[in-house]
């Protein structure tokens, strides 16, 4: 038995579509902060008395669409790691579930590492980030800790990730702008397969990705906040002008996700540089070094409630607890 946490992530270089639908293979790398706010902890009870996998999350049984994706993961676990019994999975998040907070990040990642570690057998934390791929890309890169890189490697065997800096020694920090916590209509999986079946625009975006890795890795090893900000709001703005020109079209803004953004323009446009990030979900993120926390908060708690302003710090990878 082994329970282990693991904590959300926001890409600042985004996983935006697979080549391989079965093995969660990407078509590009992408590179992300693990936030130290958003978590799952997940239990992981192997028992040979067993005849079929159970599950429950935030202390409820799962559905049986849940169910059959939760133990089809678990059959590739058990494949991997050479394992025959079924296991009690019990997880509870710490995180608003399908809203654009990844929360498929912490919980694969959080499942995997927990596996692996109730299986007893000898691992590293680079066969966690294989297995939690195969769960959810994002998970990946949720397996380590501040900023990480998800290589999109050429098979199962050589796409995972790799920390670039597990503790931070610069003051990057987000604030998620909660602007609805209820599931989204598109999930991602959906929304990024139909986008590159169908945007015109999709083979732009692998040059795109390829530059901002680039020039996001070159901000980081200058710890220049300000440009790692600016290089992640255009990423994410390039990923979601992929969705416009999707067929049918679509969007994860709403009404509030543009007020936001608007918000952190004019931040910019009075002399506090801020800038912000959005996933499959309408909730804003905003990136920002630590010293200008307070005049950004007391900005957007005029327009937005407090209550709706989580700030973050970075966070750490997985750990076990006992
Ligand atoms: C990311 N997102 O890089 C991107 C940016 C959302 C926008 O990864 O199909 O739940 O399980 O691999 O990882 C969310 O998609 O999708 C995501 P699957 P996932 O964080």
């Amino acid at each position: 038995m082994a329970t282990a946490k693991a904590h959300t992530n926001i890409a600042l270089v985004k996983y935006w579509g697979k080549r391989d639908n079965q093995l969660i293979l990407p078509w590009t790398d992408s590179l992300s902060l693990t936030l130290n706010e958003f978590y799952t902890t997940t239990t992981v009870k192997f028992d040979s008395e067993l005849s079929q996998d159970e599950f429950t999350i935030d202390q409820m049984p799962v559905d049986e669409k849940n169910f059959m994706k939760l133990t089809h993961f678990m059959d590739i676990a058990r494949e991997k790691i050479e394992l025959t019994q079924f296991a009690h999975v019990d997880s509870i998040n710490h995180v608003p579930i399908s809203a654009g907070l990844a929360s498929s990040s912490s919980a694969f990642a959080a499942l995997a590492g927990a596996i692996y570690e109730a299986s007893g057998k000898p691992y590293t934390m680079t066969d966690v980030s294989r297995l939690a791929r195969r769960g959810s890309g994002s998970a990946t890169r949720s397996v380590f800790g501040g900023l990480a890189q998800w290589h999109k490697g050429t098979d199962d065997n050589d796409s995972f990730a790799s920390p670039i800096q597990e503790k931070l020694d610069f003051g990057l920090e987000m604030i998620a702008i909660l602007l609805d916590t209820k599931k989204k209509k598109i999930s991602s999986r959906s929304g990024m397969q139909n986008t590159v079946t169908t945007s015109p625009f999709y083979h732009e975006w692998l040059s795109v990705v390829e530059n901002d890795m680039r020039a996001m890795k070159q901000a980081i090893a200058d710890k220049d906040v300000h440009l790692i900000g600016k290089i992640a709001e255009s990423n994410a703005m390039r990923m979601h002008s992929l969705t416009l020109s999707a067929d049918p079209h679509f969007t994860y803004f709403n009404a509030d996700s543009l007020l936001a953004m608007q918000e952190v323009e004019k931040l910019r446009e009075n002399g506090v540089e801020c800038f912000y990030t959005m996933d499959a979900g309408p909730n804003v993120k905003v990136i920002y070094d630590c010293q200008d926390r307070d005049v950004i908060l007391a900005s957007l708690a005029k327009v937005f409630g407090r209550n709706q302003l989580v700030v973050s710090q970075p966070g750490p990878g997985i750990t076990f607890m006992k």
